[in-house]
């Protein structure tokens, strides 16, 4: 069975992202966020990244959830109430709910800014029989508020937040989220969180700037979305695409670099912005942990962490945290 919100809103308006691109092309650095990079183009070159050889997250990730989803929720008691942030293509939640069989009840709860995402993971999941799938558009925060909202009392509720998509917020909004995640939870509710860890620099950058420039593409489509939507002038051939390992901060970050001075006018943003030659907006940070960091941070938000898978060629963890 498969409903969709239709009466939800969208879940961002035009104003938000004008008066978002407005203030944060103003920054210095200049910066957009990089939510902006998943509308329906972003979504399928992100997907498309995920099959790169050069992007190994995502591989190495299912082959941990195909490998010990039965331990990840052997602890947890029925009803179970599985709710995924961010559900991409839906694939990563079909793996634990096929392992999930004999659990008589499953709801599910898909959480996605963006409709493509939705669709892609309804149909994935659509063709489980023993769940029941419900798909929010909307922000982590508001979705996870509503699917809490909607759980039975006797359900226990695991979270699912994969894919390293962590790793886009800095340390303190990182804690922020976590303790949000933590307040919509009861104790004995579990969290499953999927982070990328630190290894060379070399495998970082190419894992970022991919030989087949899929990563440049989907950076460089953010320009083109604020061409489309805010009525822009981006010309796209005068950005170059980035990726630095800056290991001060544990992150890899995306840039899209000026390749000379230019104007460039965005009015549904009512600005005008200069380059220098060479100047940068940066649009993404991915963040890096070690394992310990990571059982850190859950516990920093009132979590315990009761296991921890580690991928050892890609190196990424999957760890199980649970509600206190
Ligand atoms: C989906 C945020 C986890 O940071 O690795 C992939 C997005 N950016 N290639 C990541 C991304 C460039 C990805 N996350």
């Amino acid at each position: 069975m498969i409903e969709t919100t239709a009466a939800a809103p969208p879940a961002e308006s035009v104003t938000d992202f004008a008066r978002d691109v407005r203030r944060d092309l103003a920054l210095t650095p200049k910066q957009l966020q990089s939510k902006y990079l998943y509308n329906g183009l972003g979504s399928c070159l992100f997907e498309a990244i995920c099959r790169l050889p050069w992007y190994r997250i995502t591989r190495a990730e299912g082959r941990l959830l195909a490998r010990w989803s039965d331990q990840m929720v052997a602890g947890l008691s029925d009803p179970l109430t599985l709710v995924e942030l961010g559900c991409g293509s839906g694939e990563k939640i079909a793996v634990l709910a096929e392992s999930l069989r004999s659990h008589r009840r499953i709801s599910v709860h898909l959480i996605d800014i963006s409709p493509t995402a939705l669709e892609l993971s309804e149909r994935t999941l659509g063709r489980l029989e023993h769940i029941s799938v419900m798909g929010h558009r909307a922000t982590y925060e508001d979705g996870l508020r509503r699917a809490a909202s909607e759980r039975g009392s006797a359900a226990t509720m695991l979270v699912l937040f994969l894919g390293s998509n962590i790793g886009n917020f800095d340390p303190p909004a990182a804690h922020d989220f976590l303790t949000e995640i933590r307040r919509a939870l009861r104790p004995g509710d579990a969290l499953l969180l999927g982070a990328d860890l630190i290894k060379p620099a070399a495998d970082l950058i190419v894992a970022y700037d991919d030989p087949l420039g899929v990563t440049a593409a989907f950076n460089k489509n953010l320009l083109l979305r604020l061409n489309r939507e805010l009525l822009a002038d981006f010309d796209l051939s005068a950005f170059d695409h980035r990726a630095v390992w800056n290991a001060a901060e544990s992150r890899v970050e995306m840039h899209l670099v000026s390749r000379r001075a230019q104007n460039v006018s965005i009015p549904r943003a009512g600005c005008t912005v200069e380059f220098a030659p060479g100047e940068a907006i940066w649009t993404e940070s991915s963040y890096k942990y070690t394992p310990e960091e990571i059982v850190a941070r859950g516990q920093q938000a009132g979590f315990r962490s009761r296991q921890q898978w580690i991928e050892s060629d890609a190196r990424f963890s999957l760890t199980l945290f649970i509600a206190e």
